[in-house]
């Protein structure tokens, strides 16, 4: 009789629907209950055996405490930040991501941002469709090609940043905590260090409480009035209060962001500002990508209930 009763799994986010797909097809899917049903999570929280996640998901050691079944946290997307893996690890249960088949994306987005900014993309449009071009030419932009770019996090994601910026004739150099001797830019020890020495600061660290506010003030302050911030790792890297301020200031010349403190709710101070292009977190926001990364999420968890060795855990 147990054996055919179906795995049951909670979301905790809305997750992409091919993905709810997926999960329905498979199990019987719990969709954010422990937010929008007590009553109905707390009827079925003793049966749960798996969390789908997303990588913004926060799953804390209170939410993994009410749920004795739980065996795996498989989160769609490569950040885990919001995860409590060490209460996680303590009961024995897995947590797996989607590393690898993002890489070039978010990479793309990277890339598109710097050259966003720089080159007043998003202004140029708004300039076009307004009829201003009428009245002349739009002022002039910066140029990517051979400047210096900074990258702090050389990851995997970080690599494949530098390589497109290869492309573009950019100088690569890097803050990471240890310096990789197989990677054929110049290292900082510190993202202050790397930013007086850059034209481009583009952050792509892992989130968590060891980089909280990694990028503050002062390093904000290096890489100064003609330099430029780019954010598609996690809002919570960067002190979005001390941004707002340098944007405002010109303490620094420009931002791309993906990511923020609080998503969806973006300060009304940066809406505000004409200097800085605003993406709401879409770094792996592609049909191709998101496919790739149900593919992994899903397979995680076929391949737990299966027996079969995890395909892409968490180190
Ligand atoms: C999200 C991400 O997971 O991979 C990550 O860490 O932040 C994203 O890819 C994605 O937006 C799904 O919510």
């Amino acid at each position: 009789m147990a054996e055919t009763e179906p795995i049951e799994v909670l979301t905790a986010a809305r997750l992409w629907p091919p993905m709810m797909e997926a999960l329905r097809g498979a199990y019987r899917v719990h969709d954010r209950t422990h937010q929008n049903d007590a009553a109905a999570f707390a009827a079925a929280a003793p049966r749960i055996r798996a969390i789908a996640a997303s990588g913004e998901s926060k799953i804390p050691g209170e939410l993994i405490a009410q749920l004795p079944a739980l065996e795996i946290v498989s989160v769609f997307g490569v950040g885990y930040d919001g995860v409590d893996v060490a209460a996680a690890r303590e009961r024995g249960i897995a947590v797996t991501h989607t590393p690898n088949v993002l890489n070039d994306e978010v990479a793309d987005l990277a890339l598109a941002l710097v050259l966003a900014t720089s080159r007043r993309l998003i202004e140029a449009d708004r300039y076009v469709r307004s009829g201003a071009w009428a009245n002349g030419p739009m002022p002039l932009a910066r140029k990517v090609s051979g400047a210096r770019l900074g990258i702090v996090g050389l990851g995997r994601i970080g690599m494949a940043i530098a390589k497109r910026a290869e492309a573009f004739g950019m100088s690569i150099a890097y803050t990471s905590r240890n310096a990789r001797p197989d990677a054929p830019y110049r290292y900082f020890p510190s993202p202050a260090e790397l930013a007086a020495e850059v034209d481009f600061l583009v952050v792509i660290t892992p989130g968590g409480a060891g980089t909280r506010k990694l990028i503050d003030a002062s390093v904000l302050a290096a890489l100064g009035k003609k330099g430029y911030l780019i954010n598609v790792a996690r809002g919570s890297v960067v002190d979005e209060a001390a941004l707002v301020a340098a944007l405002r200031d010109g303490t620094i010349a420009g931002a791309g962001l993906d990511v923020f403190e609080n998503e969806p709710n973006v300060p009304s101070e940066l809406i505000g500002l004409d200097n800085v292009v605003l993406t709401p977190h879409v770094g792996s926001a592609t049909w191709q990508t998101r496919q790739a990364m149900a593919d992994l999420a899903f397979g995680n968890l076929q391949a737990h209930f299966a027996g079969r060795p995890l395909l892409s855990p968490v180190p």
